[in-house]
């Protein structure tokens, strides 16, 4: 089974680390979104949509983190996928949660309080005001629902932490307002003690 990934990438990042969570025998193939080859037709071929990350087993392939998450963690008889109806939906419905509420504003808060800063450039400050204001939102949004709670779903770590926490990978440099939720904090730091998130960590830019 190959993964398709590029290190800089927090989708790719947490479909990396459940794989390496599970043990699972996986060949990491790494694009370079510089030379732009998630848009070169070998790749199209795997994922036409041209995005990291992305699996391919024998003639199957699967793209879409979230989507990859689960086809990992079905990979092997575990706990990660829940088990009940309840577990189900609410996992589902945290995945669902990352990839339409979560997942759109965060690449603003990257190129503007990071990958700007880094390279000297002043961030848009308007773009940025409005992305963090929908951050705080979703934080407390998320806060609430780990009020009293080490993971998102059953008391134990499933899918739906793997495909929240990439969102946070580059949260501090990125400057989400992580001492306002100490919930969030709590929880994040419960994920980055895995061995599997920290091996998986990108490299720093700046
Ligand atoms: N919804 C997709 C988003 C994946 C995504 O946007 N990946 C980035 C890298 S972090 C990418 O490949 N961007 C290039 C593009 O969208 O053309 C997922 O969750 O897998």
């Amino acid at each position: 089974m190959e993964l398709y990934y590029w290190p800089m990438s927090h989708n790719a990042r947490k479909t990396r680390a459940l794989a390496k969570h599970l043990g699972i025998d996986v060949t990491e193939i790494v694009l370079s979104m510089q030379e732009k080859d998630h848009k070169k037709a070998d790749f199209l071929a795997i994922n036409p949509m041209g995005q990291i990350p992305a699996i391919k087993d024998g003639d199957y392939t699967v793209w879409e983190a979230n989507a990859v998450l689960i086809y990992l963690a079905g990979q092997s008889p575990n706990d990660l996928l829940g088990q009940s109806a309840q577990e189900w939906g609410s996992i589902t419905q945290w995945m669902l949660w990352q990839s339409t509420e979560l997942s759109p504003i965060v690449p603003t808060l990257h190129v503007e309080n990071y990958f700007k800063r880094v390279r000297g450039l002043d961030p848009d400050s308007d773009k940025e005001a409005a992305a963090m204001m929908r951050l705080k939102e979703l934080l407390a949004v998320l806060d609430d629902a780990l009020m009293g709670k080490t993971f998102l779903v059953g008391g134990r770590l499933t899918v739906a932490d793997f495909a929240v926490a990439g969102d946070f990978t580059q949260s501090r440099n990125a400057a989400f307002p992580m001492d306002s939720f100490d919930n969030v904090s709590r929880w994040l730091s419960r994920i980055e003690s895995l061995p599997a998130w920290q091996s998986t960590s990108p490299p720093n830019i700046g």
